[in-house]
């Protein structure tokens, strides 16, 4: 025979211990439920020999939301968070498996197992929006991306890893400036200029168009830049139309648009005004909005 034990025998100390913990919480909750009642008595023993197999903690995603106030992407002494923003969980195909709100301090803890997983703010107030995303440091960076903001999918085996989320003002800016301003040319005589789109906000942009109208004295001949579509129609009401719709992070240039102009006047001082707007919303309410060249003509 061999002198291993057997696999029983093994197990047996472990059994033992078991044995002596379920008896310590028996004996402490007959204390406590002494005159009660057999049927109570019996209910409490159920829940107590239950009681070692759920000891292992249900593991949690965490993270803090808070308000990014210098839109650096980081958390910085003095940024505080956020209460009642609702973090939730969904599957890859976007059913909600969990949910939880920010408290006071801004930290929410959502019990999940398994995977894969995603997060996603549930709702956010108009006024705000996601920070820059994964900027470095994920100690103090925030997790969720500025397209769908979503963090990248996760599972909880055998943990669950961590996600902040900064917020700040909602902020739509595009800004549109025409180099050179100034331009001094003959009837006839062909020159550029480069228009250059910026968002100065706070909001990626999935889409921006430039235009202009006629003018009198001034020919638009031709338009094109990296990523633009443009055309050029001197009989419709918009002269140049231009539009890319390549994402637009904020704190970006789109690469330029060249515009060829051509005098058709013999002399005179001619403005002509471009515009930015951004697709799916409104975006003609800022003063930068509209760059304007000035052309001395003769
Ligand atoms: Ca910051
Ligand atoms: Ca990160
Ligand atoms: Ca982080």
């Amino acid at each position: 025979m061999s002198r291993e034990p057997t696999r029983r025998a093994r197990a047996r100390p472990t059994l033992v211990r078991y044995g002596w913990f379920v008896s310590i919480l028996e004996g402490k909750l007959r204390k406590t439920i002494r005159g009660t009642g057999i049927a109570a008595l019996a209910l409490l023993s159920t829940t107590a020999l239950a009681l070692p197999a759920s000891a292992a903690p249900e593991p949690s995603v965490t993270g803090v939301v808070w308000a990014d106030n210098d839109f650096d992407g980081v958390r910085e002494p003095g940024e505080a968070g956020i209460a009642d923003i609702t973090i939730a969980a969904y599957r890859a195909d976007n059913t909600e498996v969990a949910s939880a709100v920010t408290n006071k301090a801004g930290h929410y803890a959502l019990k999940l197992s398994g995977g894969p997983h995603k997060l996603r703010p549930k709702a956010l107030p108009y006024s705000r929006t996601v920070t820059r995303p994964d900027v470095g440091d994920d100690a103090r960076d925030s997790d969720f991306g500025w397209r769908g903001w979503e963090t990248p999918t996760f599972s909880c085996a055998p943990d669950c890893p961590k996600f902040d989320l900064g917020l700040l003002e909602r902020k739509q800016d595009i800004a549109l400036a025409v180099a050179p301003a100034e331009v001094s040319a003959g009837k006839g005589q062909s020159f550029s200029v480069e228009l250059t789109a910026s968002n100065l906000g706070t909001v990626p942009n999935g889409g921006d168009w430039i235009e202009a109208g006629f003018k009198e004295g001034l020919q638009i001949t031709a338009a094109e830049g990296d990523g633009w579509a443009c055309r050029v129609d001197p009989s419709a009401g918009q002269y140049l139309f231009c539009r890319s719709e390549n994402d637009h992070d904020p704190g970006t240039t789109r690469p330029v648009v060249r515009v060829h102009l051509t005098p058709t006047a013999d002399r005179g001082d001619i403005t002509m005004d471009f515009h930015v707007a951004g697709f799916r919303r409104s975006e003609n309410v800022f003063a930068n909005n509209t760059a304007t060249l000035r052309v001395r003509v003769g």
